[in-house]
């Protein structure tokens, strides 16, 4: 091979690397952001609403796939244009609530842009998948320059996620001519889903509601006496005070 022509390649591969870098960057930088989140959200509510957290940076090969599927332009203009899933995030809550909560608290960052959202939870699509998608940009500041990336999040349940994981198999097994019955039973298996998803949002709500009701009677009241300070529960105090 020619020495410039080695010389070209030497160029394609580092800008195909320099690109493929800043997508990582935006994908460390939004999974510090969720981190951080959940760690305050914790701190502050006493409960965790991610159940655990899923993400992948889509591979060259699957980058250029999706481009000559959708017939766009092959180049890196075109793939940061219109690829907009190379940094996807799933993050995967207990209850339906929760979802709206984790979305909320992301987009609330002045940092990040809402570009897309697709709520397949109000609108399910036929074959009863179910997730929050979110299109999001993010700045990221390198040594030279500063570049918007665009971030897919996926945000579902437990359920939703069980559910979609064991259609993709069967989509992908079945090369995406899955048998009538089983399209059915997917179907089906998707109500059931649902119905666990209301049922288990339902009892944590009762619980919420014990737990407060629990706390309200817990409540401490701090008796001076001598210049020294005992935490007592309001309603001991109460029973004190009431016997006289
Ligand atoms: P992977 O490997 O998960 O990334 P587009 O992303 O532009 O091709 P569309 O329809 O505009 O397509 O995007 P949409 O509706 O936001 O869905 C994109 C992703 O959501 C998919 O990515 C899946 O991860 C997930 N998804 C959407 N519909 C279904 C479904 O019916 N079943 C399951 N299991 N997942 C779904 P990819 O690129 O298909 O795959």
């Amino acid at each position: 091979m020619e020495t410039d022509q080695l010389q070209q390649l030497k160029l394609v591969k580092n800008e195909l690397t320099r690109f493929m870098m800043t997508y990582k960057f935006g994908l460390d930088e939004m999974t510090t952001k969720i981190n951080i989140l959940q760690e305050e959200f914790e701190h502050l509510n006493d409960y965790n609403p991610i159940e655990h957290i899923k993400s992948r940076l889509k591979s060259p090969e699957s980058i250029f796939k999706k481009v000559y599927r959708k017939d766009f332009d092959v180049s890196l203009e075109s793939i940061k244009e219109n690829i907009q899933d190379i940094v996807g995030i799933r993050i995967v809550c207990s209850f339906i609530s929760d979802i709206y909560k984790v979305s909320e608290m992301i987009q609330q960052q002045k940092d990040v842009t809402l570009v897309a959202c697709k709520d397949y939870i109000k609108n399910p699509k036929p074959n009863g998948y179910k997730s929050l998608h979110l299109i999001l940009s993010i700045p990221v500041f390198m040594s030279d320059r500063e570049e918007q990336v665009y971030v897919e999040i996926q945000i579902r349940t437990v359920a939703m996620d069980f559910w979609a994981s064991l259609e993709h198999k069967i989509y992908y097994k079945y090369d995406k001519d899955i048998p009538e019955n089983l399209t059915e039973e997917l179907t089906n298996a998707a109500t059931v889903a649902n119905e666990l998803d209301r049922r288990m949002e339902q009892l944590n709500n009762e619980v919420n509601h014990y737990k407060k009701e629990e706390a309200n009677d817990n409540e401490f009241n701090i008796l001076q006496i001598n210049n020294e300070s005992f935490p007592l529960p309001s309603n001991l105090l109460q029973s004190f005070l009431n016997k006289d």
